[in-house]
């Protein structure tokens, strides 16, 4: 590891030297939820964030691409980085077309500076409604945001507790753009598929422009790894029922894990997928088809 740390992290480091997975992904694959950080005396870690993670440059990012059999990136800004979106949107300018980005935006973002980051590869806006993370805003500001971003075809982030959903029911429904739900709106898996915030989830699913991100076992699992045996039956159930609106990511670096204890090897968080997405069809769909056709629709197949 030759990245540096800073001084007051609370990090843990991620893994060095994960195994090379025996899951091969498809030709084209897509690594639709990872970050970038800093390094932080080249892109400073926001004043307001409520953890400091490891740097994580997007060489490190890239080499593991590499190393996973990923083909391309989908690099979301976290709430380290607060609404300064430089250091993802760096790595999307050197990435050869092969990473495009989701932001955080503050409320008086402009409109040259969504198409400044529009011309980066930037394709979605992230709204982060974890209270660890963030300090409640309140709707009328994100709807301004939507308007603005709607203009470009970006689509939406959404990041919440299974619990508060039915709060931003109404809200979230209401969106007029693709939403993509973070790491399937996070369900207690230690509970059945009929747990009832985890059936609310689904009926959200069923809405059409209603995507979710069937990722971060690291983060939801309470039976832990190297199997994660409890997140698989959630996963597979939301692939299963929506094969046209998942997509899937490594979550590296794995911030903010120091509260859950462990950092996860990312060649077993590969190896994952096949139980996840049970056919070369799902799977095919799962890392390629689906965010292709959200992030390069141009080049989708
Ligand atoms: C993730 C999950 C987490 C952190 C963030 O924006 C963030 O800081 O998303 C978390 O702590 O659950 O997707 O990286």
């Amino acid at each position: 590891m030759t990245d540096g740390f800073t001084m007051d992290a609370d990090w843990l480091a991620f893994h060095p030297n994960p195994a090379r997975p025996d899951f091969g992904p498809p030709a084209g694959a897509v690594d639709a939820h990872c970050h970038v950080f800093g390094p932080g005396d080249h892109f400073p870690y926001a004043p307001e964030r409520k953890y400091t993670p490891c740097d994580a440059g997007r060489d490190r990012l890239f080499a593991l691409r590499d190393f996973l059999g990923f083909e391309r990136n989908v690099v979301v800004q976290a709430t380290c980085h607060g609404t300064d979106n430089s250091a993802m949107v760096d790595a999307l300018i050197h990435s050869g077309g092969k990473a495009r980005g989701v932001a955080a935006v503050a409320a008086g973002v402009t409109r040259s500076e969504i198409a400044a980051m529009h011309e980066a590869g930037v394709r979605g806006v992230r709204f982060n409604y974890v209270k660890r993370l963030v300090d409640p805003k309140p709707d009328l500001l994100y709807r301004r945001i939507i308007d603005l971003v709607a203009e470009f075809g970006w689509h939406v982030v959404i990041y919440f507790e299974a619990a508060d959903l039915a709060e931003k029911w109404d809200f979230f429904t209401s969106l007029p753009t693709i939403v993509v739900v973070d790491h399937m709106g996070r369900p207690d898996v230690t509970k059945s598929l009929g747990d009832p915030d985890f059936a609310r989830f689904l009926r959200l699913m069923e809405r059409g422009n209603i995507w979710a991100k069937v990722t971060c076992p690291e983060r939801l699992s309470r039976s832990g790894p190297p199997g994660y045996d409890d997140f698989v039956p959630f996963a597979r159930e939301v692939v299963g029922r929506f094969p046209d609106r998942v997509l899937w990511g490594t979550d590296w670096p794995h911030p903010n894990m120091a509260m859950v204890g462990h950092m996860p090897d990312d060649g077993w968080l590969v190896d994952m997928i096949p139980r996840i997405a049970t056919t070369a069809e799902l799977q095919r769909k799962l890392l390629v088809d689906n965010p292709m056709r959200l992030y390069w629709p141009e080049a989708a197949p």
